[in-house]
C-alpha cells in the first residue's frame, strides 16, 4: 500500500473539521450581506476593510484567514488588492474577498459587484468567469478529480474569449487550517482530488485600467461530485448594487 502524505490525509476533512469550515463560511455569508448594504458611493476601501474585521468580532470569528481584500474601479484588476484611500463611485466595479476562521478552519469567498447598471464589457467579463465557473464545476459533478484537468477547462473557456493573460492565476486550492494547502487547481498541477477535500473554484478576469471580476466558492468533493458549500448569490442581477 502507498503511504499517504500528510498533505493528502489533511486534505480530507473530517465531519468536525467540515462542520468548522461550513460555520466559517456562514458568518462570512453574515458579514458579506451586511457589507454590500454598506456600499454606497464615497466610501472607502479601507473603510469597508475596517467595517470587515468589525463584523467578524461581532460575529464572535474574530481570526480572519487573510486580510480583507476590498478594491473598488480600476483597483479589481489587481488580483490581491490591499485596501486604500480610494472611494466608491457610481459604474465602478467592487471586489470583495475574505474569509475567517472557525477553531482554525478557514474559509474564503469572493464576490464582484456593480454599483449601478453594468457596462457591455462589465457584464461580458461578469458572466463570462461565472461561466467558466460553472464549467469546472460541472467537470467535477461529472466525474474528473484530476487538477490540471478542472482548470483547463475554465481556462480553455477563458482563453478562447479573451487574451490567456487576463486569467493569471490557478482557478483554486484546497483549503483547511492554512488558507492555501493542498491539493492546487493549475495548469502543471499533478494533484487529483480526493474525495472530501474542500476545494476553492475562483476563476477570475484582470484588465489593467479598467478592472476585473473575480467570484470565489468553496465546495466539497463528494463520491457523486461535489457539494457547494457557498450560499450565497452570484447571478449577474445579484451582482448589480
Ligand atoms: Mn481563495
Amino acid at each position: 500500500m502507498k503511504t499517504k502524505l500528510i498533505h493528502e490525509v489533511r486534505a480530507v476533512k473530517s465531519k468536525k473539521e467540515l462542520a468548522n469550515i461550513i460555520k466559517a463560511q456562514r458568518i462570512s455569508e453574515k458579514v458579506l450581506r451586511y457589507i454590500v448594504a454598506k456600499l454606497r458611493t464615497g466610501v472607502s476601501e479601507i473603510e469597508i476593510a475596517n467595517l470587515i474585521k468589525k463584523s467578524f468580532v461581532k460575529y464572535g470569528a474574530p481570526i480572519l484567514s487573510f486580510l480583507p481584500i476590498v478594491a473598488f474601479g480600476k483597483n479589481t484588476a489587481n488580483i490581491h488588492h490591499k485596501p486604500g484611500s480610494a472611494k466608491l463611485k457610481k459604474d465602478d466595479i467592487i471586489m470583495l474577498d475574505f474569509g475567517c476562521t472557525v477553531n482554525h478552519y478557514c474559509s474564503d469567498m469572493t464576490r464582484t459587484y456593480f454599483l449601478g447598471k453594468p457596462s457591455k464589457k462589465q457584464k461580458k467579463i461578469y458572466e463570462n468567469v461565472l461561466r467558466a465557473m460553472d464549467l469546472a464545476m460541472n467537470k467535477i459533478k461529472r466525474g474528473e478529480r484530476r487538477a490540471k484537468m478542472i482548470d483547463k477547462t475554465a481556462r480553455n473557456f477563458l482563453n478562447k474569449k479573451f487574451n490567456a493573460k487576463k486569467f493569471p492565476h490557478g482557478l483554486g486550492h484546497g483549503i483547511g487550517t492554512v488558507i492555501h494547502e493542498w491539493p492546487n487547481f493549475k495548469p502543471k498541477s499533478e494533484d487529483v482530488l480526493p474525495i472530501g477535500c474542500v476545494m476553492t473554484i475562483e476563476p477570475g478576469l484582470y484588465f489593467k485600467g479598467f478592472g476585473g471580476v473575480r467570484i470565489e466558492d468553496m465546495i466539497l468533493i463528494t463520491k457523486k461530485g461535489y457539494k457547494n458549500l457557498t450560499n450565497f448569490p452570484k447571478d449577474l442581477n445579484s451582482a448589480i448594487l
